[in-house]
């Protein structure tokens, strides 16, 4: 019988990566993410593809009654959930704290720690009522790092750290595996998005380097779930080759 794994921000970069990658590995799947009809050509290049089963989830992960909503529309097998990957989140502008803007902040609280939070209370029931499952936290380097400008971002990302640390603990009798996977640059649609659409300053954190792609994560996350039952992998941190830290990367002139 094919495994059923969630993940959620489906619709780009790593989530749309890793759903690739784990239908690939012939689980069914489900993906969310608010952008429907992304997730509508996904589901159905991987149908044809694979031959799988893929449900979508169209729901703004901030809000509470939504995601409640969608997950509880799951019946029968479709609660039979093996993986969840907790992959939606966002930075929303690079900003000093004196300058940062509130609403940035509240966009970045509510999606990368709350949207996470309200997700895994819903799914966890599931996983202990069969006692088995695994949960995948897309954490970053800002989750163990604070730079210039990361201030909130990195303090949501510090959270997430917390969060699978804290579920790792609790959920250690219920048989389900937590781990993290804390990546330095990927070059998806996260810098567009972090600077409100700007394309040029996007493609300038990139310039010079070769960052990491959505692919490298969605491998990570493979060699993660095909880890044999007594193996847990707690972490991953993974950076481009060019880069040592959050502030140290080596850029070609
Ligand atoms: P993308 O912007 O390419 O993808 C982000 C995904 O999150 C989209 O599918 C988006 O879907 C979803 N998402 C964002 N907000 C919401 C929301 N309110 N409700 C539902 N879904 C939402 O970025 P990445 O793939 O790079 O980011 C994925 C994760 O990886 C994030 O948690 C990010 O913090 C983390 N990360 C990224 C790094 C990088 O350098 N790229 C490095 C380290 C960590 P939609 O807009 O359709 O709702
Ligand atoms: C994204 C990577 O370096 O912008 O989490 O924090 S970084």
């Amino acid at each position: 019988m094919n495994r059923l794994a969630i993940i959620t921000g489906a619709t780009s970069g790593i989530g749309k990566a890793t759903s690739v990658k784990l239908a690939s590995l012939k689980y069914n799947l489900i993906i969310t993410g608010r952008r429907e009809s992304r997730l509508e050509e996904l589901a159905s290049e991987l149908e044809k593809q694979y031959s799988l089963k893929v449900k979508i989830l169209t729901f703004d992960i901030r809000n509470s009654r939504q995601t409640e909503e969608a997950i509880g529309s799951l019946s029968g097998e479709w609660k039979d959930i093996d993986v969840l990957i907790n992959n939606a989140g966002l930075a929303a502008g690079a900003d000093t704290i004196q300058e940062g803007l509130l609403s940035d902040w509240e966009q970045m609280i509510d999606t990368n720690i709350k949207g996470l939070l309200y997700i895994s209370k819903l799914i966890i029931p599931f996983m202990i009522g069969r006692g088995k499952g695994q949960i995948v936290n897309i954490s970053s380097i800002a989750g163990k790092e604070v730079y210039a400008n990361g201030n909130v971002y990195c303090a949501t990302k510090h959270a997430v750290e917390a969060i699978t640390k804290g579920m790792r603990i609790d959920l250690l009798k219920h048989g389900i595996k937590v781990s993290s996977v804390s990546p330095g640059m990927v070059e998806t649609e996260f810098s567009i998005v972090r600077y409100h659409g700007d394309k040029t300053k996007a493609d300038e954190v990139y310039k010079g380097l070769t960052p990491l792609f959505a692919q490298d994560i969605a491998d990570t996350i493979e060699f993660i779930v095909t880890r044999p039952p007594h193996v847990n992998i707690n972490d991953i941190l993974i950076m481009p080759t060019a880069q040592a830290s959050a502030v140290y990367n080596h850029r070609e002139e």
